[in-house]
């Protein structure tokens, strides 16, 4: 018999699920997540672990509706730039199109972003060829603005490869920046109009504190690591992302879309797992956080389950911090 959601449980129990991109499309809610295999194997620090061969798409008609599995969307041998790793997507409507971004090793073994299309937001849908000219490292998101442009918001630190390319190419060696300098931010490129490529060069978003000073890399519980996410509230433009290695999820506050960001907060308490990674989303006239944790699994890294909770602004804009075990 099907149930309906219940807020900070897992939205499905019958696969695990990660990384919920949630929108609104047609009146309903869909969430595109990432598919985490079952498996034991060992993990390590460049994410090897999280080996995952497709897409499913979820959506509910409310939040008093069960929610459906669409079933696979998109598999990674129908794309013939990847080699392994479907990570974390996100999807987007414009052009009468859904549009799923989505990070996958290349047979160089190097993250890059692959766009596939479709009619449907529950898919199935058809890859580009070949990956997006010029991207790389891993978590696409991807905001449409009020005026119909479009930007993509990425990169993610050790396994996600963004210490890699600090010199504007591929260094096998790269590493973080010093704890005393400046850390990494995530990545900002406008898409072209027909959502398939870059406008211009990827820019990397400043994430400065209230003096305008930059989050420097050994700020672990402010700095960027993975998982960026943009949504717009009452004019501003919110950055929220994952600090990975101290299990945050924070937010930055800006007027344009590119930043500099000034941080402003917390929004998530660590959760059971590695990993933390988020989506924000207005249906009807509430917000919600979508997130993931692993306690359906009791706490293995790879093995995750979706789960929301709503989201609540101060009357300053700031956002109240969510823990999602506190009853
Ligand atoms: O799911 C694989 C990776 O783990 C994602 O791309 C990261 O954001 C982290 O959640």
């Amino acid at each position: 018999m099907e149930t309906k959601t219940k807020p900070n449980k897992p939205i499905v129990e019958h696969i695990f699920t990660a990384d919920p991109s949630a929108h609104v499309f047609e009146g309903k809610l869909y969430i595109y997540p990432s598919h985490d295999l079952d498996h034991d194997e060992p993990s390590n620090d460049n994410g090897d672990q999280y080996k995952m061969e497709d897409y499913h798409v979820l959506s509910m008609d409310n939040f008093e509706s069960p929610c459906v599995d669409h079933g696979e969307v998109l598999h990674l041998k129908d794309i013939p730039w990847a080699k392994k790793q479907l990570w974390a997507p996100d999807a987007a409507y414009k052009n009468n199109t859904y549009y799923l971004f989505f990070p996958a090793r290349d047979h160089n073994e190097i993250f890059r972003l692959g766009v596939a299309t479709s009619e449907n937001p529950a898919g199935p849908f058809t890859p580009q060829e070949n990956y997006i000219p010029g991207s790389f490292s891993i978590d696409p998101a991807v905001l449409v603005d009020d005026d119909n442009k479009a930007y993509v918001y990425f990169g993610g630190l050790w396994g996600g490869q963004l210490e890699k390319w600090k010199t504007g190419t591929f260094d096998p060696n790269g590493k973080e920046p010093a704890a005393d300098e400046p850390a990494l931010g995530p990545i900002v490129a406008e898409l072209s109009e027909d959502m398939l490529s870059f406008e211009g060069k990827p820019q990397e978003i400043s994430i400065v504190d209230e003096n305008g000073d930059p989050i420097l890399a050994g700020d672990e519980d402010r700095r960027f690591f993975e998982g960026a996410w943009v949504h717009k509230y009452n004019g501003y433009y919110y950055l929220s992302y994952s600090t990975g290695t101290t299990h945050y999820i924070v937010y930055a506050m800006s007027k344009n879309p590119q930043g500099p960001f000034v941080y402003k907060g917390k929004i998530l308490t660590p959760v059971i797992g590695w990993t933390t990674h988020h989506s924000i989303v207005q249906f009807e006239d509430k917000w919600y956080l979508f997130y993931h944790d692993s306690s359906l699994s009791d706490g293995v890294n790879h093995k995750r389950s979706v789960k929301y909770a709503e989201l609540h602004y101060n009357e300053d804009g700031t956002i109240q911090t969510i823990d999602p075990y506190k009853e």
